[in-house]
């Protein structure tokens, strides 16, 4: 390590099925990287803050329809108008814990009827590159002892087996699977030790980019 070079954060992104404890487990750790003197900031995709992410939130509590194609570039550019403040926080030192990212993107629209997984991956291409991937899994019946499905788009059992098995295409060397059929705390645990390493071997590493 150089020591005059700045240190930068971590991209740590959690990907998991529904339920599987993603914003839970992204809560705990990032009040944990706090407490212990690592600068860190929670990030969620979609982000329903924003003017696209209103439309996003309108067409998941559906009050609001869109054509197929018009919505996944809309959880697209949510990802991409976030993209410098990401870029700038990163450099800045500040690891980044972000709630969903480019992997639901695909992993969604390609459960759609008439959708390759390879034309979802497209309009992510270039985003920054995590450095690691915290992919929670549970067992649908698992799932379903966390309470029922909600009321939004997407929440049924046949779409969301799809989208699992979009997930396990998009796995790649970045991805650790964990088993989230464990105590909050239990996981907790876990996922901060891993993401420990990750964010010291991130320090001096160039950020890369997405699918490239
Ligand atoms: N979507 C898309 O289509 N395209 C995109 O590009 C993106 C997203 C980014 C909204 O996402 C939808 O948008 C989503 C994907 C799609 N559709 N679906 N499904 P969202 O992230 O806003 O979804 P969500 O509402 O946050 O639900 P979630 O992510 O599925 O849940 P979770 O974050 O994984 O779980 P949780 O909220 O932390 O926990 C769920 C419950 O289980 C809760 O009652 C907890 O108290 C309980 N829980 C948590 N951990 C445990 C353990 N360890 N044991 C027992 N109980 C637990
Ligand atoms: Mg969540």
């Amino acid at each position: 390590a150089v020591s005059n070079q700045i240190e930068r954060g971590a991209l740590i992104v959690f990907e998991g099925c529904d339920r599987s404890g993603k914003s839970t487990q992204c809560g705990k750790l990032v009040e944990r990287l706090k407490n212990t003197g690592i600068k860190a900031k929670l990030l969620k995709f979609p982000d329903r803050r924003t003017t696209i992410g209103k439309m996003i939130n309108s067409y998941l509590g559906q009050t609001y329809d869109l054509e197929d194609h018009a919505i996944h570039l809309l959880f697209s550019a949510n990802r991409w108008e976030a993209r410098d403040t990401m870029m700038t926080l990163l450099n800045q030192g500040t690891t980044l814990i972000v709630d969903r990212y480019a992997y639901s993107g695909a992993a969604f629209t390609a459960a759609k009827q008439g959708f390759s997984l390879e034309w979802c991956k497209q309009t992510d291409i270039g985003l920054p590159q995590p450095d690691t991937v915290l992919y929670l899994t549970l067992t649908s019946e698992a799932a379903a002892k966390r309470g029922g499905f909600g009321e939004e788009r997407y929440e049924k059992e046949v779409f969301q087996e799809k989208v699992a098995k979009n997930f396990q295409d998009l796995k790649d060397k970045h991805w650790q699977v964990i088993d989230a059929d464990r105590s909050i705390e239990d996981l907790h645990e876990e996922i901060y030790h891993l993401t420990q390493k990750v964010i010291n071997q991130a320090k001096y590493k160039p950020i890369e980019k997405l699918w490239t």
